[in-house]
């Protein structure tokens, strides 16, 4: 009987068609054994995927979704269910980010439309999340009945996930089902974006055919283009006098960082980040100048390094107005290289078919002679607390010192929306940490359950999550998740009673919300220790107390009600003043 065919689409990073992308890093071992010629749908897919690497799966299950569950379970790759799907979509976002692909596994439209803010923010940021739902059944949908979970149509969810996905397939097609997973997962790897596939209940256990799946092509840069871009952009380097290299995100995710940096020692070019990729070059590094945002860097040695540099050799940035610092950045093209995975551009010039990696690779063995950049002034390291500023009180600006007093190698750093990721420009680490945010999309309610899927990527990463008291109120429940699967965040509850932000741009009750004793989140979640801190002494203290354990601490963080960091008192003011809203 003929079957009617799979959905399917593929769209390019920039979602019209047209991006280009980098190499993907070098996955699993895909070919190391052949896939036997027919295998069982639900097998197949947890087999490719872990064969590709993802270890873990976040999610929360359904009806529709169990026969996937049971081939989740019987596969290699760890289910983790979590409280809520919007904490399974950030779990596997931050998983993503530092794994370089992970998976969420939901049910039909209550659990895949609940996860979907998510997974729009790993589009707009570009994370490899795999999202598997469970849907109703062949069968189910052939007199189109109105069944439980069904919202308009049986397609409204893969459209709904086409405008945050670059590829979607629903698994209705059995000749091509081991096809169309090979095209989505591969599509999740290439373009660093989200995909989704749906499985029909009763299509999950069926046996598929597995022997037209094809190994991955990999991209080429048109080799005329790309010397004709390295040519312009040699040049440029080789004429400026005070150029600086601006790392951008696409370093991280792609696994390109170290070629970046190396090409900055060489030349003896100063390295700026820009928010979203804050840590991706170590903040340690002799040549690592500071985070360059305009108004929002973090510090005027950086700003004014960058405003007056003559070449700024840009790598995978998102241009994004909170990575511009609300549009008070300058960088103006007549003096910018910008390669990044969609398009390569040397000031006016914009260069097509040009794969980042073989520009930077292009770059890094170019012939340009060393600059004789010397820092104005070396990146001062945090300064340690003295005795007499113990009891003082706590402010914002302190409370990211005396977290940076702390961090190590072994940390990373989540950061939540509001004060929390603003007031991170200025955390300043002595040692490499990483650092991992909603930078652009800013979606609230990220960081506790971000932190999950930070550790569970990298057992030996102890997340320090700094979250606002709004934004725990969102998804603080996922301790409970941490608890249960024995990790250990230490969670700084930055306590100023309320949207302290939107405060700072428009002021009104809209802005109150309930105060919450923090404290006792320990003993709902039944693990974990907490603490309140309100001096400076307190929080070093509590700070040196939770490195020191191995369980989650929870530290409430009291912030008078008006302080804020230097960095959201510049930024409301821009953004207050873009949105002609008058401030006090
Ligand atoms: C999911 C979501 N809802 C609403 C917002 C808008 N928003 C941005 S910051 C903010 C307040 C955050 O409050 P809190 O977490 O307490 O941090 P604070 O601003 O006080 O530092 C709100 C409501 C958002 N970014 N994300
Ligand atoms: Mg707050």
């Amino acid at each position: 009987m003929a079957r009617k065919a799979a959905v399917q689409r593929t769209t390019g990073a920039n979602g019209n068609g047209h991006a280009k992308h980098a190499e993907t890093r070098p996955r699993g071992a895909l070919h190391d054994r052949p896939f036997p010629a027919h295998m069982p749908m639900g097998q197949f897919l947890f087999e490719y995927l872990h064969r590709r690497g993802v270890r873990h799966s976040f999610g929360v299950p359904g009806d529709f979704a169990l026969p996937t569950y049971a081939w989740l379970e019987k596969s290699p790759i760890r289910s983790i269910t979590m409280t809520h799907e919007p904490g399974a979509g950030f779990a596997a976002d931050a998983y993503s980010r530092l794994n370089g692909i992970g998976l969420v596994c939901v049910t039909y439209c209550v659990g895949g439309l609940n996860v979907l803010n998510a997974i729009a923010g790993a589009y707009a940021e570009k994370s490899p999340v795999v999202v598997v739902s469970g849907a109703p059944g062949q069968k189910d949908r052939e007199k189109d009945p109105l069944l439980h979970h069904k919202v308009k149509t049986f397609e409204t969810q893969r459209r709904v996930y086409d405008e945050v996905t670059v590829a979607s397939t629903v698994l209705l097609d059995e000749e091509r089902a081991a096809s169309e997973i090979v095209r989505c997962v591969e599509a999740c790897l290439r373009y660093k974006r989200p995909v989704y596939i749906e499985v029909p209940h009763d299509m999950v256990d069926r046996v598929i055919p597995t022997t037209q799946i094809t190994p991955p092509v990999p991209q080429h840069s048109d080799p005329q283009t790309l010397e004709a871009a390295l040519d312009e952009a040699r040049k440029m380097l080789a004429e400026a006098k005070k150029p600086i290299l601006f790392a951008g995100v696409e370093l991280h995710r792609f696994g390109l960082t170290d070629i970046a940096i190396r090409l900055a020692e060489r030349l003896n070019i100063p390295i700026a980040a820009d928010l979203l990729s804050k840590s991706a070059v170590p903040e340690n590094h002799p040549l690592y100048m500071g985070v360059y945002g305009g108004a929002m860097s973090s510090d005027q040695n950086v700003r004014h390094y960058v405003e007056s540099s003559d070449c700024v050799l840009m790598l995978g940035n998102f241009i994004t107005d909170m990575n511009l610092g609300i549009y008070t950045a300058k960088l103006d093209r007549s003096r910018t290289i910008l390669a990044t995975t969609e398009a390569v551009r040397v000031r006016y010039h914009r260069y097509e078919d040009v794969e980042f990696k073989d520009f930077l690779l292009g770059l890094a063995k170019a012939e340009v002679p060393r600059k004789n950049f010397k820092r104005p002034q070396p990146l001062k390291e945090p300064k340690a607390l003295t005795k007499s500023e113990l009891t003082d009180p706590l402010t914002m600006k302190e409370v990211f010192r005396i977290v940076s007093l702390h961090l190590d190698e072994n940390c990373c750093v989540v950061s939540d929306v509001g004060d929390a990721i603003f007031g991170a420009v200025g955390i300043r680490t002595a040692k490499r940490a990483e650092f991992i945010a909603p930078a652009y999309y800013l979606s609230m309610g990220f960081a506790v359950p971000a932190s999950i899927g930070v550790e569970t990527a990298n057992p030996a990463l102890r997340p320090v999550v700094l979250v606002g008291d709004g934004a725990f109120q969102m998804t603080g429940t996922e301790l409970s998740t941490a608890v249960r699967l024995k990790l250990k965040p230490i969670v700084l509850v930055l306590n100023n009673e309320g949207y302290g932000t939107m405060r700072k741009i428009r002021d009104g009750y809209f802005n109150e919300i309930s105060q919450w004793d923090y404290g006792k989140i320990c003993e709902l979640v039944g693990g974990g220790t907490a603490v309140c801190a309100t001096t400076k002494g307190e929080l070093d203290g509590a700070i040196r107390s939770a490195m020191g354990s191995s369980s989650l601490r929870v530290i409430d963080v009291r912030i008078p009600r008006d302080d804020m960091s230097p960095q959201l008192a510049t930024m409301s003011l821009e953004l207050a003043r873009l949105r002609g809203i008058k401030t006090k």
